[in-house]
């Protein structure tokens, strides 16, 4: 009920009147007022005034299931959220939790992750309260080749919804979010098959939000959203990491439900190129010890980097390569 009266307050932008919830929710006024007090406890805002009812005035920036649920508008994804203080990583959490059964869509967040993960055993930073280290588990009836694909897919989901905050971003394939040149999202899809099939995929997301500075190792490569809200994009108030949540959600929800209609990626294919940050540029391709320069061309229908080496189109696909700029990380 939390959460629906949290979202019913949310969607009100003047007072909802304490009758309407106890008639709407089938509760008491006693109920009601227990329910506003303990958000009020966990830092919400909220106006109470005789005769007009309760208005939500200002909320904190927490990560939990009812602040998700009260701005999520999906039909599977996020609709089941695990939230955790601490975890070593929530891909891991999220596999153990499909191993168990979790439904498609199951979303996992933690406040801190202590041993976050990149790919090839890379490292992810993962700092108390500063950003959004999530994974969603799906369970999607396609061939395991196509997996990789979801983690272009997330790309565009959180890049939409960091360009609803008003702010640049662009796209490194096949899986960093970066503006200015600087990465603020990582992505890390890893899959579970049984004989041909899926099992299950899940697709984790690392988002830096309120970062103000970062590890020496990365700071040259590293910024947040708030770093990099500097006041020239349109006014941009103070970003709910639980908003940026139930954005990537209904975003990734939708580019999912048009990529299981054809198994590929033309429907996005223009758009993610417009939005990719080496297209048309050399790159180097460093695929185990090998490095060799092109120029980039853009993704294909099935998500591989289309690059011009020596005259020949090459279609390079993740995995185990990585892609640099000639001048450095893009
Ligand atoms: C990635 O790997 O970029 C995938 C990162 C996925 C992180 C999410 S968080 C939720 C979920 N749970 C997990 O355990 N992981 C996922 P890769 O392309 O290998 O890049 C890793 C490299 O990015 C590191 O070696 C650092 O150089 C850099 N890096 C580490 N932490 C960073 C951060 N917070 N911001 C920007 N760059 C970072």
């Amino acid at each position: 009920m939390k959460e629906q009266i949290l979202k019913r307050l949310r969607e009100c932008d003047g007072f909802v009147s304490g009758q309407e919830l106890c008639d709407t929710f089938g509760v008491s006024r006693t109920a009601v007022w227990k329910v506003i007090n303990q958000l009020k406890d966990e830092g919400y805002e909220i106006e109470s005034v005789n005769k007009k009812g309760y208005r939500l005035t200002g909320y904190p920036d927490v990560i939990t299931a009812a602040e998700i649920a009260s701005r999520l508008h999906t039909k599977y994804l996020g609709q089941q959220v695990r939230c955790y203080d601490v975890v070593g990583s929530t891909n891991n959490e999220a596999k153990l939790l499909a191993e168990q059964g979790a439904v498609h869509g199951t979303l996992v967040v933690s406040e801190i992750q202590d041993s976050g993960k990149g790919r090839r055993g890379r490292g992810w930073s993962s700092p108390p309260g500063l950003g959004v280290w999530m994974t969603v588990i799906l369970r999607p009836d396609m061939r395991p080749v196509h997996a990789s694909m979801l983690t272009l897919l997330a790309a565009m989901a959180v890049s939409d919804a960091v360009l609803a905050l008003g702010l640049p971003c662009q796209i490194k394939w096949p899986n960093d979010i970066v503006i200015r040149g600087k990465k603020i999202c990582g992505i890390l899809t890893e899959m579970s098959t049984e004989m041909e099939s899926i099992n299950y995929v899940v697709t984790g997301m690392g988002i830096n939000v309120h970062n103000r500075e970062f590890p020496e190792s990365i700071a040259d490569v590293a910024t947040s959203l708030d770093m990099e809200n500097t006041g020239q994009e349109p006014a941009m108030t103070s970003i709910s990491r639980s908003g940026l949540i139930a954005a990537v959600m209904e975003a990734l929800e939708m580019y999912y439900e048009q990529f299981l209609e054809t198994e590929n990626l033309a429907f996005i294919q223009k758009e993610y190129n417009k939005r990719l940050v080496n297209m048309g540029k050399e790159v180097y391709i460093f695929e185990k010890d090998t490095k060799r320069g092109g120029l980039c061309r853009g993704i294909d229908e099935t998500g591989c980097l289309v690059v011009e080496i020596d005259g020949h189109e090459e279609h390079i696909v993740s995995g185990e390569v990585s892609v640099r700029g000639v001048l450095g990380y893009v």
